[in-house]
């Protein structure tokens, strides 16, 4: 009798693996699409590899900050990229309403500031100290700022604060919003033929890193809670008078329901950690090379099979 019972318990115990690996959902897993080309090309590779593992996916173009609030509700399934400077604020007031899973950081370390390309260190050579700034104004100045430099920022949806920062810092400078990536690529282009200073917005890992050598200015220090409360920073009154994190993180984000829903697919998301270097080639493949996402995200992936294959063969039913 007791041998009974156990080799009845053994066998529905043994039953229980398979009963518990259910499928993943034939539902189309969400991805998100923004404005920059890593963030399109590891979407793509991601979206690619979820397929090999049998999943259904769809894109949806998104702004990047109101993402956080989409997967929140489950309307968007997942982010591959979310960057501290630029979106760790959103993030973190989804993550105080539910409904959203940090599912854990890249290996990539990040940077989103004001930079410039070196030759306008030679004009202005007390860079990349922020303090140098003002008496270079002039020289970032255009037609329309007048006597005040021009620093143009990413796209109003990156959410820089440049115009709180440029106010809270004394900055003789004006701040426009580039309409896309490209018009900031477009204005350092343009730039280099007479070597001409020039203050945009830039990150890293990107692929401008490998084709204009140059730097961030180094503003005061990111402290937390430098865009809450405004005695962070040196101007006690302000928010915003901090440079962004120098070495911010990478994350990778999904709605809650995600695991249950599709758990292969969230194994793969879990295992998921690109380096700088990775990510940089995934923007080269689009920015530099003019390829179409689809294709570099297929031309990143025959190149890196050794780097996702042993995450995708870790994550199979
Ligand atoms: C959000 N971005 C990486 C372009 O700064």
């Amino acid at each position: 009798m007791k041998i009974l019972t156990s080799t009845i318990l053994a066998g529905s115990l043994a039953a229980l693996p398979l009963a518990a690996a259910a499928a993943d959902s034939s539902d189309p897993i969400v991805i998100p699409i923004h404005n920059w080309s890593s963030q399109i090309v590891m979407s793509n590779v991601v979206g690619d590899l979820m397929q090999e593992l049998g999943d259904n996916v769809e894109y949806v173009t998104t702004d990047s900050q109101a993402v956080y609030e989409s997967i929140r509700l489950g309307d968007v399934t997942l982010e591959l990229e979310v960057w501290e400077g630029a979106f760790g604020a959103s993030f973190r007031a989804a993550l105080a309403k539910g409904g959203i899973e940090d599912v854990g950081d890249h290996d990539a370390v990040t940077r989103e500031d004001w930079w410039y390309p070196m030759w306008t260190k030679e004009a202005c050579p007390g860079l990349p100290d922020w303090h140098a700034l003002n008496d270079c104004a002039k020289l970032f100045a255009t037609p329309e700022t007048g006597d005040k430099g021009l620093f143009l920022d990413g796209p109003v949806d990156w959410l820089k604060h440049g115009k709180e920062r440029a106010e809270a810092l004394g900055l003789n400078f004006v701040v426009k919003n580039a309409g896309s990536a490209a018009a900031l690529w477009a204005a350092i282009g343009a730039a280099e033929k007479d070597k001409k200073p020039v203050l945009v917005f830039n990150w890293t890992p990107n692929f401008a890193e490998a084709v204009w050598p140059g730097e961030f200015v180094e503003f005061p220090p990111w402290e937390d809670g430098c865009d809450t409360d405004p005695s962070k920073g040196p101007n006690k009154e302000a928010l915003y008078d901090c440079g962004n994190p120098a070495h911010g993180y990478l994350k990778k984000a999904a709605w809650e329901g995600m695991k249950d829903k599709w758990p292969a697919a969230y194994c793969l998301l879990k295992k998921i950690s690109f380096t700088n270097a990775q990510i940089a080639q995934m923007a080269k493949l689009v920015d530099v090379d003019e390829m179409e996402p689809e294709e570099a995200a297929v031309e990143w992936l025959d190149a890196n099979r050794d780097v996702v294959d042993p995450w995708v063969e870790a994550c199979k039913g």
